[in-house]
């Protein structure tokens, strides 16, 4: 089976024991890998109703049949789980050694489950699992327990680990791998410290089989695509940063806990100045367009992007890159999401200043940076209000009551990431419907919005959606490569049918890797609904302060959404995916897919529209 290797690694905490099974070749062409491959086996295996945090859940490790190889961005890797935050699926994308080394292994995916007696981390390369003692380790931030790993095993050893933010099972947890890189939003951070895992050292030397060497022609012709194209050099000066400028100009930047879309204070933490205060630029394996910028902050060094400035800078009402790089910096150190963390001090910062912390003892005001450093790092150690926290927006907010449940800007319990929609139906549309829960990863529409019917509800919205979680969370998230040299630099789609084809013999077409993305869609739907036990349009809403309180300012000033307009989109959206307009996918939907099968759970939760 050229492109995958044809073997998962299973690897049992709680009785120190691994196997390694073969991966079904009609399983291969179905789901391809990454996210497919996770969902099919959460589907296929994780008892309905598993506590997300115990024994039983799986954390799952997958690579796709383009992971590893040639230097289109091909060093990624899906890290998924059921969801501590959200209850339903949850995964990540993350940029890390260990995928690549994984594959070279000799393994398309690692399958973890149990718990380990005590802290644990995992040695693994083309002999299998060694388990090792992590009492040393267990305590240390990130970097220092990815410095010692590789001190043991070798600077050529990737190192996936979490902070005491996963060992303390924060909510919004995540994997830190190489410093800069983090992945698993809804809390796969919490999933492997709940089962007493420190870290996951892989090595690997052996071969990706491929069905077409010329491969790496054709991916070297990509590359060189790449760099001549127009928006290359400004990339390679400000990454994803910025968006900042440009968020502003649009009116989407987060700022005062999603309240307004602009922040008098962008130019001082934006791209410019990031460009400005640049002192290193790292990058993902085998990435042509590094986008690591490193910039000073108050203590130290950090690697910062759009998502995290958003959300700790403007978000907070900080207007200081190197106060916004140390909140950053924070957060890796102790393996927590920058986007749930700058939700979570936003939405404490607002509560505060309604007096609806009061009863905790606690206040903070907007833009205090030393307070919110403080609280960063009690939510991550679990202290004082800073326990309350930890459990994401959604919970706090209902803990606080007296109307906080408002300030939470969160879809499924998941927080937002960095674009204020008051002003952008699709965008919010694309929130609400993503499979984790509400980020960008899936459906990053707003670029198109605003360049288009700015305030429409239109049945093209829908369309365009579901277009983009196509490609992005189909095609990109299954196959598994870093999707920013298409969206960013505009390099040609038309290279990852080739890419794949030489990979792996299949002549794909997008039709097919479409058809691929849509499986995964209702699969994940299905997944979502079997764990929750019902479903609503309501948990397809984006949240309340976007209907409720308008933008006070700028260009948009006045702007809101509306609720029956959002739901009529939403209508537009269930009848283009096939689903019912109770949000269940459709039973010839489900057989068209394959899922026919699916079907029948479904049915003991919900009706199933024919
Ligand atoms: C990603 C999410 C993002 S999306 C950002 S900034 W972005 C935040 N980065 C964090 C960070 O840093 N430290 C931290 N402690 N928490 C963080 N949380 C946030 O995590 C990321 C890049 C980026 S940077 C983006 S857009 C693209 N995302 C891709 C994706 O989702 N799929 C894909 N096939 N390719 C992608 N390429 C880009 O990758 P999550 P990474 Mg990622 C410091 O992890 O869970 O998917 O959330 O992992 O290796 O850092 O790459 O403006
Ligand atoms: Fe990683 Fe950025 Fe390169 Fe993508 S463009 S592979 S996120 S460094």
């Amino acid at each position: 089976m050229p492109g995958w290797q044809g073997r998962i690694l299973r690897v049992d905490l709680t009785r120190r024991k691994f196997v390694v099974q073969e991966l079904d070749a009609s399983i291969a062409r179905d789901f391809i890998g990454g996210r497919g491959l996770a969902i099919k086996i959460l589907w296929d295996e994780l008892p309905p109703g598993t506590d997300p945090l115990s024994p039983h859940n799986k954390l799952i490790f997958a690579a796709g049949p383009l992971t590893g190889l040639t230097n289109v961005n091909t060093g990624k890797l899906v890290v998924a789980a059921k969801s501590p935050i959200t209850g339903g699926y949850g995964d990540g994308n993350i940029g890390a050694w260990a995928g690549v080394y994984m594959r070279r292994a000799g393994y398309d995916a690692i399958v973890v489950e149990g718990r380990a007696n005590k802290p644990t981390y995992l040695y693994i390369d083309e002999r299998g699992v060694e388990f090792h003692d992590a009492s040393d380790l267990w305590g240390l931030n990130t970097w220092a327990t990815e410095d010692k790993l590789q001190k043991i095993h070798g600077r050529d050893a990737g190192v996936l680990t979490i902070g005491p933010a996963g060992e303390r099972l924060v909510k919004y947890a995540v994997v830190v791998a190489q410093r800069g890189r983090a992945g698993g939003r809804p809390g796969m951070g919490a999933v492997m410290g709940s089962k007493n895992l420190k870290a996951v050292v892989v090595k690997g030397k052996g071969e990706i089989p491929v069905a077409d060497k010329a491969i790496n022609k054709i991916g070297i012709e990509a590359v060189e695509q790449g760099r001549k194209m127009p928006g290359y050099s400004f990339w390679m000066k400000q990454g994803t940063t910025s968006t900042v400028e440009w968020a502003q100009e649009a009116s989407v930047l987060p700022t005062y806990n999603f309240s307004e879309g602009q922040f008098d204070e962008f130019e001082k933490i934006g791209g410019a100045m990031v460009e400005k205060m640049e002192v290193d630029l790292k990058s993902c394996p085998l990435c042509f367009m590094p986008c690591g910028h490193w910039v000073p902050s108050e203590e130290g060094t950090a690697e910062v992007d759009y998502e995290n400035i958003a959300l700790l800078g403007s978000n907070l009402g900080i207007g200081d890159l190197s106060k916004v790089a140390e909140l950053n910096r924070v957060a890796d150190l102790m393996g927590m999401d920058t986007i749930s963390l700058g939700n979570t001090l936003g939405f404490a910062m607002e509560a505060s200043e309604r007096g609806l912390t009061k009863e905790f003892g606690y206040k903070i005001e907007w833009g205090d940076y030393k307070a919110a450093r403080e609280l960063a790092i009690d939510i991550a150690l679990r202290r004082g209000f800073g326990d309350l926290l930890a459990e994401g927006t959604m919970r706090a907010s209902q803990r606080l009551g007296k109307g906080a449940e408002e300030l939470a800007v969160q879809v499924k319990g998941l927080e937002v990431s960095g674009y204020d929609c008051h002003a952008a139906p699709a965008m919010a549309l694309a929130y609400a419907t993503s499979p984790i829960g509400p980020h960008h990863k899936d459906a990053w529409v707003i670029s198109w919005e605003v360049k288009t019917d700015r305030l429409g509800y239109t049945r093209e919205k829908a369309a365009k959606v579901i277009e983009l979680q196509r490609i992005r969370g189909g095609w990109f998230e299954a196959f598994v490569a870093c999707r920013l040299p298409w969206v960013e630099v505009g390099l040609s789609l038309d290279w990852y049918p080739k890419l794949f084809k030489a990979a792996t013999g299949i002549d794909a077409t997008p039709d097919y890797f479409n058809e691929v993305g849509d499986r995964i869609y209702a699969l994940i739907r299905a997944f979502w609904i079997r764990e929750y036990g019902y479903w609503s349009r309501e948990l397809d809403v984006p949240p309340p302060k976007w209907f409720k309180r308008p933008l006070t300012k700028g260009p948009l000033k006045g702007a809101h959404l509306d609720y029956d307009k959002y739901n009529e989109l939403l209508s537009h959206y269930y009848d283009l995916r096939g689903w019912g307009q109770n949000g269940v996918p459709r039973r010839s939907t489900l057989k068209r897919l394959g899922l026919a099968h699916v079907a029948e759970t479904l049915e003991k939760y919900v009706e199933v529209p024919d």
